[in-house]
């Protein structure tokens, strides 16, 4: 039997702190500290059920979108972030975690995702603000996280956030349709700015001060910016497009800072985030339940798969 000794966890640890510090690729059989993998499986998993979940707002529209086409380019994108939460669950097994291991741990309430999809999506124009601002806020997120050093993330993420660019598109499009509409349709579109605005820039999460993983993901290179630095940089993003839509972004305090040549934010409700992740937002136990029926009615479909793979199993070592 091999037994690890310490010259062998020295050596490993050296290893892979020069991998680290050579802005190298980790891979899954190569040796890793338990913290890394512990905080990748932690983000990775919260980042696969917040997938998961986000579908839940939006399919809420799938059966009362406009017409066909808008019908079919919701579905679209509704089955893109199931795949998006496909492909991180698998990456995330490749840390030695398994499926059943992070289902459970998400329908038993133990697990968090995303604050933003725990809120409620009462028209049309919630499906434009969540696409321009929900998946704007996910594509700078996620954009530096193509170049994570553990390997499956960044390259799951690749893919991801090609297909986020797409859905903020689309939810541009749907909210600048509304704005060249009726009176009506340009408020509708406004309210739901109104709704979205905060909380996609409390997707960022906590302030730089009050982030406790922040230092140790960014000195692994997980993370490569802080979480003030991507907001900062979303809403820089967010101020040519709102006036190209016509839409005011509902922060009477936002300014151009020209001396830091960086905008400064209002005061963000962090109360208002608090008691979303500690489950009393609008929509958090809908959502769970949801999630939980969803897992009950589909036990029918997991026992088959198992049963075919059995049987094609059985027939192959036949
Ligand atoms: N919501 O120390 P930090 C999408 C927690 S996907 C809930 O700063 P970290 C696509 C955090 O987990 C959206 N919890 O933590 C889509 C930690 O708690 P813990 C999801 C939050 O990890 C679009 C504690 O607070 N994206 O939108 C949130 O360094 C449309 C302290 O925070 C990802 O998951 C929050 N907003 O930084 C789908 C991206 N913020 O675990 C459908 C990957 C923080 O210690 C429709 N994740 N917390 O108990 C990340 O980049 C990072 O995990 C952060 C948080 C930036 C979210």
């Amino acid at each position: 039997m091999e037994t690890t000794t310490d010259a062998d966890t020295t050596a490993d640890q050296a290893a892979f702190d020069a991998l680290i510090a050579a802005d190298a690729r980790i891979e899954p059989r190569d040796w890793m500290p338990d913290d890394y993998r512990r905080t990748l499986i932690r983000q990775m998993s919260q980042h696969a059920h917040s997938e998961i979940i986000g579908m839940q707002p939006e399919a809420n529209w799938i059966t009362r979108a406009p017409s066909l086409q808008r019908k079919a380019i919701l579905m679209a994108k509704v089955q893109d972030e199931a795949g998006h939460g496909l492909y991180l669950y698998s990456a995330t097994q490749t840390l030695g975690i398994t499926r059943d291991e992070m289902t459970e741990q998400l329908i038993e309430g133990r697990a968090r995702y995303s604050s933003i999809f725990n809120y409620p999506t009462p028209t049309w124009a919630d499906m434009g603000a969540i696409g321009w601002l929900v998946d704007g806020a996910a594509i700078c997120n996620q954009v530096p996280l193509c170049r994570c050093s553990y390997a499956p993330y960044g390259r799951a993420m690749v893919r991801i956030c090609k297909e986020e660019s797409f859905h903020q598109r689309q939810g541009f499009e749907i909210l600048l349709t509304l704005m060249r509409g009726t009176e009506e349709q340009r408020r509708m579109a406004q309210e739901a700015v109104d709704r979205w605005y905060w909380p996609s820039l409390m997707m960022f999460g906590p302030p730089d001060d009050d982030s406790p993983n922040s230092a140790r993901s960014m000195a692994w290179r997980i993370k490569r910016f802080s979480n003030d630095e991507l907001r900062r940089r979303f809403v820089a993003m967010l101020v040519p497009q709102a006036e190209a839509l016509g839409v005011t972004l509902p922060d009477p305090d936002l300014r151009w800072d020209d001396e830091k040549q960086q905008y400064e934010l209002g005061e963000i409700d962090w109360t208002e985030f608090q008691e979303v992740l500690a489950g009393r937002g609008p929509c958090n136990a809908q959502r769970l339940q949801r999630r939980r029926e969803a897992h009950e009615e589909g036990a029918w479909v997991r026992e088959a798969a198992a049963a075919y793979a059995q049987k094609q199993h059985a027939g192959a070592a036949a």
